[in-house]
């Protein structure tokens, strides 16, 4: 049994439910940004980095990943960028003396967010075996602990090296060139969590796993389908996208079982008079979708296309010419059973239909999606069968359509790029193995599901993560923690303190590094990193502020120490990486293709558009060297009786584990993060009252009982059957082994509970 009781600041009496927002971003929006700027940095420093925000010379936003457009205003950055930037650049900080003030027991024992608030670490600490507190380490001994635990090991494959995406392009690629010269490709990332199943659905059907557009792309479509993403909170840029789009013709739909505030509609703070008024009604359709019906959407979708006698309801000249697989596709979709469509969407079969009149009067379509797609048992046949709905209309590779995956982490598409991947393909590792004359390993590593069932049979002993907070992204936070509590050493590079420091192997370092918005200057000079963003496009970041301490060193600078230390007698030129960065992406430049002259292009403003095959040039590097047409069988997802289907999400006032504050303004909560939103009907039939205290119990095949204790119900208008509460106090609910097919991302977005009122 694992269960998680409520975290130290748990005070419900404090909790207040208010009716749900139907719009976002304007005046609130701004103004609680920048009272969390002030309160964190002072008035100086807030105008100093909100300023730089995603400037042509600043640094980019470690918000999300959304890009920007040609035209920057002066306030390029949205509310949760503000507050992603004031939490980074915030003037607290921790110290020595507040470690010996806390055990590392008493540190576990608080909440996300108190960890969150105690400000920026300063210098390395280690906590030693059979030590209760952390002490400080001078980066030498730390860097030699790392070095020696390393080289003790049984195997390289004994180690795990996870990577968060806020690391630059230039950290990365040293990075993963020292993972892989030391012997491994265990190389898990928060993408294994996150868009693994739009890389893996894209590059088995398109051949390049990232999304084909550009936002001109957006700006010239007719029809933008936002499905399973919540742009209003986790991508806020992006409904100015919209906006712009809608201006310019464009219908927009959206699928979700919320009502989103974001997709409703949007009042944009950037322009005169946007603040007044209604503001821009975003979404002209809503599909209030059940949770993991969407492949059966498309499905029928894709069906009611093929038998449509509508003059060019399929594009017979564009399915000839550049598809595979077609005739399989159809003949498995002309068989869809329409119950199962029904009973999986629980929308009505006039909705579909309108949805198809939509359709078939767009030339120019556009999906774009995030996790309520990526994180499901069928999230890959579910990408495939919408690439099947681009295709089937020529939908990809031509102004105004293809697929919008949007990411999170504003470097995660990068650090793919950069090779920071368990499942490296032979091309790259040929290059790298020209590039600095070594042999990488070629056998696949383990991603992060299978780095901790590594760590929790004993078969991966050493811990090292770039960033990320490892034990609380991750599901089944139990055994996730048993897991790293097994480790032989476990150390982070870090700049926020948080629960994965907390819960240690035998020994533990943190390693502290500077952040995006901080100088970074090496014996070189002073330097910059580089970030690829959601649409493909590279540019450079600087830092301005001076560094949160001296005592800080740049992730790039970690990296090379440690594979000085590791590697001895290692031919690769370390030092020179560490003392410019230009060396780093002279080396990109001949490893990775569409990085050539990067030196030169990513100092031109704006810096540079990466090649993508299907959108340059409707080329499909894929198997069948077509775009490839899929048949996914519709198994519906049946959810036993009295259970509900749970998603966890985000709240407004989060960043993935980072807590900034108990609000989600947007869905009508204040001062509590254990609630839990059920549709009404499904309350009164399980016979809870709105504002009961429930807990969570997960139901899995294997039996255990997974509980996440005293959740308030929030009667809510989520689809019927679904319900919804924030990870990642709900961690604990997702069995290890619940993972998407294909992908192996964990199935955050279905899982099945009761709920039992709360003793
Ligand atoms: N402020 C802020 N910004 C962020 C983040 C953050 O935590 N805070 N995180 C960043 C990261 S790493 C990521 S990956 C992105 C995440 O961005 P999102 O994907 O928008 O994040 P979630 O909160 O997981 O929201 C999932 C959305 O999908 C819907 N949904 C869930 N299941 C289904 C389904 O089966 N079908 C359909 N059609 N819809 C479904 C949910 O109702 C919700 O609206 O945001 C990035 N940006
Ligand atoms: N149940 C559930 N679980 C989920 C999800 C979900 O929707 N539901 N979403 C998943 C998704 S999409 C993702 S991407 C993962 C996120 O998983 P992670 O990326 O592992 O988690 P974060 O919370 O983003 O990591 C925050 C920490 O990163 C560190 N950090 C911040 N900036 C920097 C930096 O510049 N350099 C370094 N070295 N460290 C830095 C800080 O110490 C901070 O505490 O979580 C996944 N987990
Ligand atoms: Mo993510």
């Amino acid at each position: 049994m694992s269960r998680e009781a409520p975290q130290d600041d748990f005070d419900d009496a404090a909790l207040e439910v208010t009716a749900p927002e139907d719009w976002a971003a304007g005046v609130p929006g701004v103004a609680a940004a920048l009272r969390d700027s002030y309160e964190q940095m002072g008035v100086r420093r807030t105008a100093l980095t909100l300023l730089r925000v995603n400037q042509k010379k600043g640094f980019d936003c470690p918000g999300c990943a959304w890009p920007e457009g040609d035209h920057r205003h002066v306030a390029e950055f949205c509310e949760n960028g503000a507050k992603a930037v004031a939490e980074e650049a915030t003037t607290r900080r921790i110290t020595r003396e507040f470690f010996a003030r806390h055990t590392v027991a008493e540190l576990a024992g608080r909440s996300d967010h108190w960890l969150g608030q105690q400000g920026r670490l300063t210098e390395p600490m280690i906590k030693r075996t059979g030590s209760e507190h952390y002490e400080p380490v001078g980066w030498d001994e730390a860097v030699a602990l790392v070095a020696a635990e390393l080289n003790a090991l049984g195997s390289p494959d004994e180690a795990v090296f996870y990577t968060s995406g806020r690391t630059s392009n230039e950290a990365a690629f040293a990075y993963q060139l020292f993972v892989r010269a030391f012997g491994t490709n265990n190389l898990p990332d928060c993408s294994n969590m996150c868009h693994e199943s739009s890389g893996s659905a894209l590059t088995e059907t398109l051949g390049v796993g990232k999304g084909s557009v550009l936002l001109d792309d957006l700006y010239q479509a007719d029809l933008i389908f936002v499905v399973g993403q919540n742009p209003g909170t986790n991508h806020p840029r992006m409904l100015s996208a919209l906006e712009r789009a809608k201006k310019s013709g464009a219908r927009i739909i959206a699928v979700n079982p919320l009502p989103e505030a974001g997709l409703i509609r949007f009042k944009n703070p950037q322009r005169p008079g946007g603040l007044a008024g209604r503001g821009t009604r975003l979404a002209d359709r809503f599909l209030q979708i059940r949770l993991n019906g969407d492949l059966a959407l498309f499905q029928a979708l894709n069906r009611m296309l093929l038998e449509s006698d509508a003059p060019g309801a399929v594009d017979r000249a564009f399915v000839e010419e550049h598809t595979a697989g077609f005739a399989e596709f159809e003949e498995h979709v002309r068989a869809l059973d329409w119950d199962e469509v029904l009973e999986a969407t629980g929308l009505t079969r006039g909705e579909i239909a309108a949805t198809l009149g939509d359709v078939l009067a767009a030339d120019r379509i556009v999906v774009c999606w995030a996790m309520g797609l990526t994180q499901h048992r069928n999230s890959v046949p579910t990408i495939r069968e919408l690439v099947n709905f681009l295709l089937l209309r020529g939908n990809v590779g031509r102004p105004g359509a293809g697929v919008c995956p949007v990411r999170g982490h504003s470097n995660v598409q990068g650090d793919r790029t950069m090779g920071i991947y368990e499942k490296p393909a032979p091309a790259f590792l040929d290059a790298l193995a020209e590039e600095f004359a070594f042999e990488p390993p070629r056998e696949h590593g383990l991603d992060t599901v299978d780095a901790i069932r590594a760590m929790r049979d004993g078969r991966a002993k050493v811990f090292f993560a770039m960033g990320g907070n490892f034990v609380r992204a991750t599901p089944d936070s139990a055994v996730t923690e048993a897991a790293m509590r097994g480790c032989r050493l476990t150390a982070q590079v870090s700049t926020k303190l948080n629960r994965s420091h907390a819960v240690t192997g035998e020994q533990a370092l943190i390693l502290p590094a500077l952040g995006r918005t901080e100088r970074d200057v090496q014996a070189g000079g002073a330097q910059f990193v580089s970030v690829e963003d959601s649409m493909g496009m590279v540019h450079a970041s600087r830092g301005r502020l001076a560094p949160a301490s001296p005592r800080l060193r740049s992730e790039v600078a970690i990296v090379c120490a440690l594979a000085r230390a590791t590697l001895a007698g290692s031919s690769i030129g370390w030092a020179a990486m560490e003392r410019d960065y230009d060396v780093i992406r002279d080396h990109v430049s001949r490893v990775v293709p569409g990085f050539e002259g990067y030196n030169a292009k990513v100092r031109e403003p704006g810096g540079f558009t990466l090649p993508h095959a299907p959108r340059d040039e409707r080329r499909f590097p894929t198997a069948t060297g077509k775009a490839n047409f899929t048949a996914n069988p519709l198994e519906v997802l049946r959810v036993p009786e009295g259970r509900l289907l749970l998603q966890t999400v985000r709240s407004h006032d989060q960043y993935n584990t980072t807590i900034y504050g108990l609000d989600d303004r947007y869905r009508g909560v204040k001062a509590g993060r254990r609630v839990v939103f059920v549709h009404p009907g499904d309350l009164e039939a399980l016979g809870l009252a709105d504002g009961a205290m429930v807990d969570l119990v997960s139901e899995w095949s294997d039996g255990v009982e997974r509980r996440a204790e005293r959740f308030r119900t929030i009667a809510y208008a989520t689809a019927r059957g679904c319900a919804a509460a924030y990870f990642p106090e709900t961690n604990v609910l997702v069995p290890l082994d619940s993972t998407a097919q294909v992908s192996n991302t964990p199935t955050s977005k279905s899982v099945v509970v009761r709920l039992e009122p709360a003793g």
